[in-house]
């Protein structure tokens, strides 16, 4: 306690020798959005105010209990009786002083709480026990952490997969509930380039502490550069990695493990290539279109013990055929029963663009028979089956759109 008033006594000493700085001070951490000012400054008016009166009423109770001390032959003086001075100084400076806290406080607020209307807007997503983040709709940050532009008024319109949550940058001094059902917005301006913590803030299950993120501040170049990345994975990720990042940033983990355990729906691991018990279908080949359909369309084919319904929601709209590909590169990767060579794979499909959306030039995609998706499971890689494949599903339902270039 004695050591936090010297070093906050020392910070707000030396902020008055060398000016205004973004160092927070003892108690905050730096100052890196445009309110974060605000709060400080409310914030210390309120610790020095309290810490005033705090010293000032101490010394007078210590120095009153020695005055009036009970001493041999000396009569105690009668008790003070009615004096309207008094009692309108300890009415108006309070008054006055909560007024004045008022007014900084709501102020603040208010810059808090009206985004610019020029504001670039992020959507947010909170699920037990992730942040998801959508750029222009659509494009997904890929390593889980929101990346925005310095300088730049961001909005986030925030809603909840599950339970509530609450996203809480410290650096901003921003904080808002995550709510199911509804959206809730926020808006920062961050003033300076770096990582800074992100934490979920209210009790939200088992893993709630570990709900951490970080939000990164770019130049505006490199945040375009990284939303570009966004738009296209295959620019720095192979398929099989990108597919990865996509089962495991979009809420796939919470019902499909890897390893082998049965969450709310079946494991992903040796799903590629093994045959499926679907209700009334009998077993069904899992190769490339089976995983396609059960992403885009759950209900479809359903497996044995899951349903109907199937409780997996659609990801129609949300995933790329890009994406959907990635994602069944993943799963070969991890699954024994896929024997093709996966290196190779990554070299045919890593090229920049090297989209599904092709259509085949040597093959019409009607005529490629199941069976060569089959061979493919047991042995070598034909030159492109996945274009063959993705063309042939494609053309049985309408499928979200490509992805702009
Ligand atoms: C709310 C829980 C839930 C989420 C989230 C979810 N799934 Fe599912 N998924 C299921 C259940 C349950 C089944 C089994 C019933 C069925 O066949 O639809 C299933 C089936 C599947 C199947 C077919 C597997 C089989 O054995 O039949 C694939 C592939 C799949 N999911 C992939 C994904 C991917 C990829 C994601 C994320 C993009 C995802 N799922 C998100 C619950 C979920
Ligand atoms: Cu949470």
């Amino acid at each position: 306690m004695l050591i936090a008033i010297l070093a906050q006594a020392t910070q707000a000493a030396a902020r008055a020798t060398t000016g205004p700085t973004r160092d927070g001070g003892y108690w905050m951490p730096r100052q890196s959005s445009t309110v974060a000012g605000d709060v400080d400054n409310v914030f210390d008016f309120i610790y020095w105010l309290s810490l005033f009166f705090f010293v000032l009423i101490t010394v007078m109770l210590i120095a009153f209990i020695w005055k009036y001390r009970h001493r041999e032959g000396v009569r105690h003086e009668p008790a003070a009786g009615h004096s309207t001075a008094l009692e309108l100084t300890w009415t108006l400076i309070p008054t006055v002083l909560v007024l004045v806290i008022f007014y900084f406080g709501f102020r603040g607020f208010m810059n808090m709480t009206i985004d610019p209307p020029n504001s670039y807007e992020v959507g947010v997503t909170g699920r037990m026990w992730s942040w998801g983040f959508a750029y222009e709709g659509r494009y997904f940050s890929n390593d889980g952490k929101l990346h925005v532009p310095v300088n730049t008024p961001i909005r986030l319109v925030t809603s909840s997969d599950d339970v509530i949550h609450s996203f809480f940058i410290p650096a901003f001094r921003v904080k808002k509930d995550v709510v199911p059902g509804r959206y809730n917005r926020m808006w920062f301006e961050a003033t300076e380039l770096g990582e800074f913590d992100v934490y979920c803030t209210e009790y939200c299950g088992t893993n709630h502490s570990t709900m951490l993120t970080s939000v990164v501040v770019h130049t505006m170049p490199e945040f375009q550069e990284k939303l570009a990345e966004f738009k296209d994975w295959t620019r720095t990720m192979t398929p099989v990695e990108a597919g990865r990042m996509l089962v495991e940033s979009r809420g796939c983990k919470q019902c499909h493990s890897t390893d082998g355990s049965v969450v709310i729906g079946p494991t992903l691991k040796d799903l590629y290539g093994s045959q499926v018990p679907v209700v009334g279908q009998g077993n069904v080949l899992a190769d490339e279109a089976y995983i396609r359909e059960s992403i885009l369309y759950p209900q479809t084919k359903v497996h044995q013990g899951f349903g109907p319904p199937s409780p997996m929601p659609s990801f129609l709209g949300q995933l790329n055929d890009n994406d959907l590909m990635a994602i069944n590169w993943y799963l070969k990767s991890i699954s024994a029963n896929y024997k093709g060579d996966l290196i190779e794979g990554k070299k045919l499909l890593a090229k920049p663009g090297g989209g599904t959306t092709q259509p085949s030039a040597t093959q019409p995609a009607e005529t490629v028979p199941r069976q060569n998706v089959n061979t493919n499971t047991q042995g070598g890689l034909p030159s492109d089956p996945n274009k063959a494949n993705d063309n042939q599903s494609q053309k049985k339902e309408p499928g979200p759109a490509a992805p702009p270039k």
